[in-house]
């Protein structure tokens, strides 16, 4: 650690999919919660809708952070805290799930050692402490001219949201149903109809697959479906009925007052515009996504196979045990590949996804002292 009046903590930043944000060590951030927090806060420069004085990037999908440390149960590789900072906001959340920035936790820990190479490719099993969530993840790590093992970040995987192509990173998961709302279907129910002050009765899937989303046709809420974020993000009068639709369905949802909350994520839904299953517009949850959260697109896979659901209103061609939902979003589509149960085609076991990660930048990132270790 230098001297003088800031202090040196080792850190990547990272690339996750279309999420972007420093991953540390847990080992090297303080122990105290509190003290990591303030530490966390400094480093992105929160509170701050620019993060001016910081490295965030001052928008709620740059605005992240990763801590990784090494797997302490049985069948766990990795484990790893995902922390959202609304850029203006003082918290680090740590309730909820983020796929996008799981998708370099693997990089990160064979970066620093966590985890050994264990051939081309190397697959772990890494845990979301946030949920419990529990993904398998395959990351290519082919030998150099060394003769080492390293990551390769290079290659011809394309993820919509991201320029260019990289080497592809393979994410499984099991059990993601009820990560934050206790179960898939949290009111019991497919489709409920909530009444908003000022919206009248409306009708909403409200459903968890790993994301708490509540899923409307984006027509009852006077959208269209394929507007831009940039056309979402100014239109005063769309963002407040999301909000107040948003609030009504978190306490059908058993979250309670989720005012202050990073949760539900709203989907508006429309009929597909490219090909794809289903259009989606994200708002996360005052934000519009440029394209989707990762589990928020397998909850929105997963509501299209629902028969009932309002996503299954307007979704099409979905068809078979394992069928690819195309999900499209405002800067492509996202393909989810669900598994569903061969005896119960309405249960979803399993889903799969590609997404690729890059190392950005290694070294330390420097937080004034004021930000205090404990
Ligand atoms: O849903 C944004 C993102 C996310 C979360 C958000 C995510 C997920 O795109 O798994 O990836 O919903 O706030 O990084």
């Amino acid at each position: 650690m230098p001297a003088g009046s800031q202090t040196a903590i080792p850190c990547l930043l990272m690339r996750g999919g279309t999420s972007r944000g420093p991953f540390f060590d847990e080992r090297a951030l303080p122990a105290d919660v509190a003290a990591r927090d303030a530490v966390l806060l400094a480093a992105l420069g929160s509170p701050d809708e620019r993060q001016i004085d910081g490295i965030g990037g001052g928008h709620p999908l740059t605005s992240k952070v990763g801590i990784v440390a090494p797997g302490t149960r049985p069948g766990v590789d990795v484990e790893w805290t995902f922390g959202q900072i609304q850029p203006a906001g003082d918290t680090v959340d740590v309730t909820a799930n983020c796929g996008n920035m799981l998708a370099a936790v693997l990089p990160f820990a064979l970066e620093t050692g966590i985890v050994e190479p264990a051939g081309d490719t190397t697959t772990a099993r890494v845990l979301t402490r946030n949920t419990g969530m529990i993904a398998e993840i395959t990351v290519r790590t082919p030998a150099g001219a060394d003769g080492a093992r390293h990551v390769e970040y290079a290659g011809r995987a394309r993820i919509d949201g991201v320029p260019g192509t990289a080497a592809p990173i393979e994410i499984g998961f099991l059990d993601t149903a009820g990560s934050i709302a206790g179960s898939l279907l949290p009111t019991g129910r497919v489709r409920d109809t909530v009444e908003v002050d000022g919206l009248g009765d409306v009708e909403v899937t409200l459903i968890d697959n790993g994301q708490p989303l509540v899923i409307v046709a984006a027509e009852r809420l006077g959208a269209t479906g394929y507007e831009t974020p940039a056309e979402i993000d100014a239109d005063d009068g769309l963002k407040a009925r999301v909000e107040a639709l948003r609030l009504v369905c978190g306490r059908a949802m058993g979250l309670g007052d989720v005012g202050d909350k990073n949760y539900p994520k709203m989907t508006l839904v429309a009929p597909p515009a490219h090909g794809g299953s289903i259009s989606t517009r994200s708002l996360i949850p005052r934000v519009a996504h440029r394209s989707i959260g990762v589990l928020a697109a397998v909850t929105a896979a997963t509501a299209c196979v629902l028969r009932g659901s309002v996503a299954h209103d307007v979704a099409t061609g979905i068809t078979g045990t394992e069928p690819t939902v195309s999900v499209e979003h405002p800067s492509g589509e996202f393909s989810v590949t669900l598994g569903l149960d061969p005896d119960d085609p309405q249960r979803v076991v399993r889903s799969a996804l590609l997404r690729t990660a890059r190392l950005l930048m290694s070294g330390d990132v420097l937080v004034p002292r004021a930000a205090q270790f404990s």
